[in-house]
């Protein structure tokens, strides 16, 4: 039976930084387990991924460090190379989009849309620096306020007073980057017309998530960018750090890194199979209308998988014969965040743990189990050492491992650690049996549809099920007054061991290994796994502890290494009592944000329209800085509905959103559930 081929891309992390816990739960990990079950399925699938190397996050970690972008996206790409490699990411290239291979596809990607008259030109001015020869994003400038005098105003915001001004009004403008004075230039940028890809976005995103059962959150999302409209997008930077684009006049500038990064899994797909000398195969997964794509990702890229991505991969199509038209994701089982500790993950504070770090001190199977059974599939989740200690300790060691150890040791003292023979089955055991037999579909539907925290679960309740045989069955005295039972029993449970060996490796690759090996069985096809596979008179191997406890003292020292106490708490007494009447005097509202984009000139402030259900209004507010205002649309919040209305910039505002302050520095507003009505009143 021939069978469809699988493309699987997981999100290219930039190589700014260590990848952490946070990273691997969001989109790494779930990834890796629906890739390793579709191989032991015998699916034709690839496993794509790869370092992010352009782009401003790169060259500003450069120049904090004052070193060139290259010898920044080297040292990371290494340690996130490693740090996937230590997990157990068994992805089929971990490629790099700084390699010509990338370069040129990115290239050819603008020229197609260039030459074809899709792009539209647009200019503006900016600041530029003469002595480096380019133009300066907006952080890269600093001067005098013009209406406060304060000296570290932006080049065209002033966080002291809160002035907007034109940059052409910023007192002595300085390039952060020189020191010299820049001055202002016209600036030229091309545009991608994302608007009018909006209804073939639409109609596509709703077929696939009637044929496919897309994720709740990712719907939420499109629909908010939706009810939005899709607007024009430049898909170039003043940047001298990407790839660049390649017209006469432009040399300049480079591609937006969005924009290249996700042809990146292209260019990643074409070096793969160029290293296996087999140059054109890559046009068997991207390019054969068969291929299913998964693409893997966390919340935050959403849009550019749902939306911009599909849009570019529709305007190639259209310029293109049908045997070079690329596939379009078929789904996208996009994560929410895990939290550390009950915040963000945040370097500055130091809060949490990078992978190559965690990896030193434990196996990677207690923290690919730990991270599967709290994945954020749904919401936000949360690690904690003493839950992991907990997972560990209670379920990798209490429950799999006792049932492998106790099962081994029995064989090995009490029949020459010889698989032992079945004889005449119990209903209990045939209980047993039944159970093991309908378990491999079960766990196979579970990792269809992406829910791999439901299955990792059921395969551990298929170990506790083995405990509980075990002990009812009861060995130890059976092998004085009936032997034969005896022997069932512990066949019995060595199957099972197989059984969950085998169901087990996509989550917990290693101790899967192990348990094979202890039992001197290679895998079978997925489906008879839970089938009578062992053969009577086998020898087995030695048993070996598959995971040692984890002592209170060591999680106790690793809290205090990345989850640093002494936190503020809130000051109660300080703040001076009201009534109740004068609480409910506010009148507080669920609102869905259903539009929103930047006050132009402002870092800070956002101009939302939220919908209460009948009516819809605009609040001006301040989460500039804390959201991207894509990020903003489609959530549930909650409005102050009865304020005065008042105007900030020259915009009325009706009305104020509920946010608050992170420990990290940052802000997030109140979210509300997205199964409450919009307009029900906060009581
Ligand atoms: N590098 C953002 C991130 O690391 C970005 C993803 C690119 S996927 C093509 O979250
Ligand atoms: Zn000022």
């Amino acid at each position: 039976m021939a069978k469809n081929k699988i493309l699987v891309t997981a999100a290219l992390p930039y190589a700014n930084g260590p990848i952490h816990l946070g990273h691997l739960a969001g989109a790494y990990l779930p990834a890796d387990i629906y890739v390793r079950y579709q191989r032991l399925r015998g699916t034709d699938i690839i496993f794509i991924c790869g370092s992010d190397e352009h782009g401003v996050p790169i060259t500003i970690t450069a120049d904090n460090e004052k070193v060139s972008p290259e010898v920044i996206i080297d040292r990371y790409h290494a340690i996130n190379k490693q740090s996937f490699e230590k997990f157990g990411m068994s992805f089929d290239i971990y490629s790099r989009t700084s390699h010509p291979i990338h370069h040129k596809t990115a290239a050819e990607f603008f020229l197609d849309y260039y030459n074809s008259g899709l792009l539209v030109e647009k200019k503006s001015l900016q600041f530029y620096d003469t002595s480096r020869q380019m133009f300066l994003p907006d952080r890269y400038v600093e001067g005098t306020c013009p209406r406060c005098g304060n000296e570290n105003a932006r080049s065209d915001e002033c966080e002291n007073c809160g002035a907007l001004y034109d940059p052409s009004e910023l007192i002595d403008p300085v390039s952060k980057i020189s020191g010299q004075r820049p001055e202002l230039k016209e600036t030229s940028h091309w545009f991608f017309p994302f608007g009018k890809f909006q209804e073939r976005l639409e109609s596509y995103i709703a077929e696939m998530d009637e044929k496919y059962g897309w994720k709740d959150n990712v719907l939420q999302y499109c629909k908010g960018w939706f009810s939005a409209g899709l607007q024009d997008r430049a898909i170039t930077r003043d940047l001298d750090w990407g790839v660049k684009v390649p017209i006469p006049g432009f040399e300049n500038k480079v591609l937006y890194v969005w924009f290249e990064a996700v042809l990146g899994y292209i260019s990643a797909t074409k070096e793969l199979f160029k290293q296996r000398g087999e140059e054109e195969t890559w046009r068997d997964y991207w390019q054969d209308p068969e291929t299913k794509y998964v693409a893997f990702i966390g919340k935050d890229n959403i849009v550019f998988h749902a939306l911009i991505f599909p849009a570019m991969l529709m305007a190639w199509n259209d310029l293109h014969s049908d045997d070079e038209n690329f596939v379009l994701p078929q789904n996208i089982p996009a994560n929410e965040f895990l939290n550390f500790e009950g915040k963000k993950f945040s370097k500055s504070r130091k809060w949490g743990i990078d992978v190559i770090d965690f990896l030193s001190h434990f196996k990677a199977d207690s923290l690919r189990y730990t991270l599967t059974m709290n994945l954020p599939e749904y919401r936000d989740t949360d690690f904690s050492w003493k839950d992991f200690q907990a997972k560990h300790n209670n379920e990798l060691a209490d429950i799999l491992g006792n049932f492998v150890n106790r099962t081994f040791t029995f064989i090995h003292k009490n029949f020459e650690g010889k698989v032992p023979a079945l004889y005449t089955l119990s209903t209990r055991d045939e209980e047993l049996l039944n159970q093991l037999e309908g378990y491999p579909q079960k766990i196979a539907d579970l990792f269809e549809e992406y829910r791999f925290k439901d299955a990792t679960l059921e395969i551990m309740n298929l170990a506790r099920a083995g405990n509980k045989y075990f002990n009812d069955s009861e060995p130890w005295k059976t092998l004085k007054n009936d032997r034969e039972k005896c022997s069932t029993t512990l066949h019995l449970c060595l199957q099972t061991i197989y059984t969950l060996g085998l169901l087990f490796m996509p989550v917990l690759p290693k101790s899967s290994e192990k348990i094979l090996k202890m039992l001197g069985k290679r895998s079978v096809e997925w489906l008879h796994a839970g089938k009578l596979n062992l053969v009577e008179g086998e020898s087995l191997g030695q048993p070996e502890i598959l995971f040692r406890k984890i002592e209170d003292e060591t999680i106790e020292e690793m809290k205090r290494k990345t989850a640093p106490e002494a936190e503020e708490e809130a000051d109660f007494e300080k703040i001076d009592p009201i009534s109740i009447d004068q609480f409910f005097e506010t009148d507080l509202r669920v609102a869905q944000i259903v539009e929103a984009e930047r006050v132009k000139k402002s870092e800070k402030l956002i101009k939302v329209q939220v919908s209460f259900g009948k009516e819809r209004r605009q609040v001006i507010a301040g989460l500039g800085k804390a959201y991207e205002p894509e990020e903003l649309i489609g959530k549930k919040v909650i409005v102050v509905a009865n304020l005065k209305p008042a105007k900030l910039m020259g915009l009325e505002s009706h009305g104020m959103m509920l946010a608050v302050d992170t420990p990290d520095g940052g802000l997030k507003v109140v979210e509300i559930d997205q199964s409450v009505n919009n307009g029900t009143k906060v009581r």
